[in-house]
């Protein structure tokens, strides 16, 4: 039986991984918005992504004899001042996220809950992965200053984008 700590914890992460995937939904209509259907795609990939990352944490509480609880779903901003702009919030955003990962971390640790910890090292590996590709996209984004030729041939780029489930990869 899991922890009554580590459950409400896991509990808050997964409405944490739900609001991520609104943002990036909500980001994804915006990019639409200004014609660029490639970050919109990046963005839609990005929104399956963190619902998957929801899924496994609620897959797992229930393989564990815990009760995942649904919680309302905070509002998520709908505007950004230009692509730059708001993939600079994505990158803030998952550094967030890894903060919220790390606590996670440490209430696992805490508790000897070495089952969750195990569990969890696949989000740590994967927020250094989240980290480092909004990073390079805000740096292409820099270079290319955020309009031009250059732009849509990042949006070409970021078109190509495919989901991969995180509730599969765990089993692989
Ligand atoms: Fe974007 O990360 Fe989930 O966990």
């Amino acid at each position: 039986m899991i922890a009554k700590r580590v459950e409400e914890t896991i509990n808050k992460q997964i409405n944490a991984e739900l609001w991520s995937a609104y943002l990036y939904l909500s980001m994804s209509a915006y990019y639409s918005s200004i014609g660029l259907s490639g970050f919109a795609n990046w963005m839609r990939i990005q929104w399956q992504e963190e619902v998957s990352h929801a899924l496994k944490f609620f897959d797992y509480l229930v393989e564990r004899g815990g009760a995942p609880i649904l919680t309302t779903i905070a509002d998520v901003p709908k505007k950004w001042d230009g692509p730059l702009a708001a993939f600079e919030e994505v990158q803030k955003h998952e550094a967030h996220v890894t903060s919220l990962i790390n606590n996670l971390m440490d209430v696992a640790i805490e508790e000897k809950d070495h089952a969750t910890k195990s569990m969890l090292q696949w989000y740590v590996d994967e927020q250094v992965e989240e980290e480092a590709n909004a990073q390079t996209i805000v740096d292409n984004l820099r270079l290319v200053g955020g309009k031009g030729d250059g732009l849509l041939l990042l949006d070409r780029e970021l078109k190509l984008r495919v989901f991969v489930d995180a509730t599969l990869k765990a089993k692989a």
